[in-house]
Formats: structure tokens, sequence, C-alpha cells
């Protein structure tokens, strides 16, 4: 078995998703999530210019050599633009293998460990009653976990994923307005201050059973994550996201010693050398890598494993750059990993996004019931895709009130 061909798209219904398809000669094809946002074009760029020429010709089956090629002969390995595209490359074979074996891919992981995959929304409110708002919608329609974020009062601007206006819709992951990122202003005092009394205010309106989670989105110093993981502790939070940038591994150390509060951290990362020390010393509760960024299955796998060692359980990022094609792949180790947590579901469930991604996947009452279909059990509409095109976006930056550049 030969593969003869992979084509690249880039574009989407309100994202820049990176799609690729890989064809065989004998007719089965796979399909692959690469879309990195708001760096969309770079992913695609290295599938075209050095993945594809010499995928073509090699035997789909053998997606570890395939994985163990790319990843040690780039030799300038790993990062988020390399691994988006060879996670890509690494999920279409598993959706070529899944078809082979006419299996879902939950399969050929070990079957399934639970009848469905409990899932979180993303409740935003310009402030503390409009994020009220969104949580009781969110509630009513069945979800038993829901992330919280509203707006701090004195704030020069609206912070991470808040709207600017109660009642706003927010879409905070791409500014399509330019490439140029507009500036969000920052103050970790007043965020100390306010957060943790507003996150109990929600435990009070809600009761004890709505599993509440935040993101700080790697806003915080360790000292200071210390302090507001001991202040949140009375909430129960089901998890306490990116408390501190992600990229040092010892910053939660101090966390742990103040706190009991579960700590959820990795949408950033891009490998197992990123988490293993978190992992191994048991400074987290979540991994919450993403099969798009992180390597595809194989390396998503080894990592899902390891945490399994330590009582690390999964949260998979799934904000709506992942489009519905790595979705499903994390749908699948969903359906399969005995140390599974929680997913993240934001996805963009629009009427186009379904006619470019048709899938059998279901999401009901907050869960999400995997697809028995072969393979990754999501197809891909060329012809929709003609409709979309590559638009520059970005995300903001984060300066403090004095203009120090500070972490989005
Ligand atoms: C999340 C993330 C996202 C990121 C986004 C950046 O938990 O969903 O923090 O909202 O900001 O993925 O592209
Ligand atoms: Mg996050």
């Amino acid at each position: 078995m030969k593969i003869t061909d992979a084509k690249v798209f880039v574009g989407g219904p309100g994202k820049n998703y990176v799609t690729l398809k890989i064809i065989t000669d004998q007719g089965i094809y796979g399909l692959g999530d690469a879309t990195l946002n708001n760096r969309e074009t770079l992913p695609a760029k290295y599938l075209q210019d050095y993945l594809i020429p010499n995928l073509i010709g090699m035997d789909p089956r053998n997606s570890e050599d395939i994985w163990q090629f790319f990843y040690r002969g780039a030799y300038f390995r790993r990062g988020p633009i390399a691994m988006a595209a060879f996670g890509a490359i690494d999920m279409a074979l598993w959706d070529i293998k899944g078809k082979l074996a006419n299996m879902p891919l939950y399969q050929l992981f070990g079957g399934k460990s639970r009848d469905g995959a409990m899932v979180y929304a993303h409740a935003t409110g310009a402030d503390l009653e409009d994020l009220m708002d969104s949580i009781s919608q969110y509630v009513e329609q069945g979800y038993r976990a829901v992330r919280v974020q509203c707006g701090i009062p004195g704030m020069p601007t609206a912070s991470y994923a808040v709207p600017d206006k109660p009642g706003e819709n927010e879409h905070y992951m791409s500014d399509f307005s330019g490439i140029r990122p507009k500036v969000e202003i920052w103050n970790s005092d007043r965020y100390l201050r306010y957060m943790p009394g507003a996150l109990a205010e929600i435990r009070a309106r809600f009761g004890p059973e709505l599993k509440l989670l935040h993101d700080v989105h790697h806003r915080l110093t360790p000292r200071e994550a210390a302090e507001f993981a001991r202040a949140v502790e009375p909430v129960g939070l089901y998890w306490l996201e990116d408390p501190t940038p992600a990229e040092d591994q010892s910053a939660l150390k101090l966390l742990r010693q103040h706190s009991t509060v579960p700590v959820a951290i990795g949408e950033v990362f891009n490998s197992i050398w990123e988490c293993n020390k978190l992992i191994e010393q048991e400074l987290i509760d979540f991994i919450r890598v993403a099969v798009t960024y992180a390597g595809g299955i194989t390396h998503v796998k080894r990592i899902v494993d390891l945490a399994g060692l330590h009582h690390v359980r999964t949260g998979f990022h799934g904000a709506p750059s992942h489009s519905p094609i790595s979705m499903a792949a994390q749908h699948h180790l969903n359906a399969w990993a005995p140390n599974f947590g929680i997913q993240e579901y934001l996805v963009l469930d629009t009427p186009e996004c379904d006619a470019l991604f048709p899938s059998e996947h279901r999401m009901k009452n907050g869960m999400v019931y995997v697809s028995d279909a072969p393979g990754l059990g999501v197809d891909f509409d060329e012809s929709e895709a003609q409709n979309y095109s590559y638009k520059p976006g970005s995300h903001p930056v984060v300066r403090l009130e004095d203009g120090t550049l500070w972490d989005y």
C-alpha cells in the first residue's frame, strides 16, 4: 500500500482551518488537522514544502515509523509549527488505519472505557452578572461543567476571553481586523482582589454540583498563583487552568505547597518533554495538550499513558481553532483513555461547519458520544472548501499599565 498524493486546504467558516488529505493507491484517504491558531499558513507551508514530498510513496500503515522519520529526521525538531504538521499526518494515517480495519479508532486503542465523555462550555461576561447569565444558559442546555471568565472592575480594557460590553458574544480566538494585534491592559493586583470573591458568588448561586473551571491564561507569577489558589480553595474548583506561564515546569511547586486546588496546564505544549517533569513530580492534575499541535495521536497517547501513571487526567484543549478532524481524534482518545478527565468543547457547531466536516460524533447534555464509523469518523467536503480562503488574524497582546509587555 502506498501514499500517492496529499493536499492541504486553508480556510473555513470564521476560522482558518488547516486540513490535510492523504490519498492512497487503494482509494482510501485519511484526514488531519494542522490548525495553529493565527499562524495557520506556517504548518501548511511546512507540509507542502518538506513533508508531503517525502510522504509520497511511503506505506501509510507504518504510522509509527513515519512519525519517527519526520520527528527525528527533522534535526531541528519540536516546536508548534513542526508538531502541528507531523500531527496532521499522524491523524490522517490513523484515519486510514481505522478505515482499513473497518473499525472506529477507539477500538484500535483498546475499546471504550465509558459511554460518553463529559465536556465543558466556556461562559463569559463583561461583568459578573453578565457571566451569571451566560452560565445559566449553559446549565439550561444540560452542561455539567462550565469554565467561567468575567471582566474585572477597574481594569482599563477587557481581559482574556471576555466581551467589552454585557450581552456581547466575544469571539476571542482571532481578531480578523488586521495582522497587528490589539492591546489589552492587565493588572494582577485588581484580578487577585476581585476574582476569588466573584468565584465564591458563582458557587453560591449555582450550588455544589456544577463543575466550575477557571482559566488564568498564564498571567500570574508563581507567588501570586499560590496566593490565588489558596484564596479560591473554598470554591471547590474542578480546575484552575494555566495559573503561571507554562514553560516553567517548576513554577507550580509553590502553589502545590499552599493549596490542593486541582491544576490544569498544557494547551501550549507540543511535546512530552515540556510536561514530563510536571507529570512525574505530580505538580498537575490535568494535562491539556491537543492532538493538533502536540504531534498527533501517536505522541499524545504517550503523554496520556505517562500521565496515567501519576494520577494525572486528560483535559484536552478544544478551543474553536481545532477543526472537527482533531476534535474527532480527541473524541476517540476520550472514549478509550482510562485516565480521561474532561474535554474542552468550544467547537463552532454551525451548519456551515457541519457541511464542511460531516460527522456522526454527537454532543448531548454536555456529553460527547463518539461515532462508530471506521477511522476518525469525520469527512471533509472539498467542494464546500472552495467557498473559503485564508484571512490573516491575530491574538491580542497584553501590557501592564506602565507599558510592560505581559503574557497573553
Ligand atoms: C483555552 C485557551 C484558548 C487560547 C487559544 C489561543 O483554554 O481555550 O486558553 O482560549 O487562548 O487557544 O489560540
Ligand atoms: Mg486556556
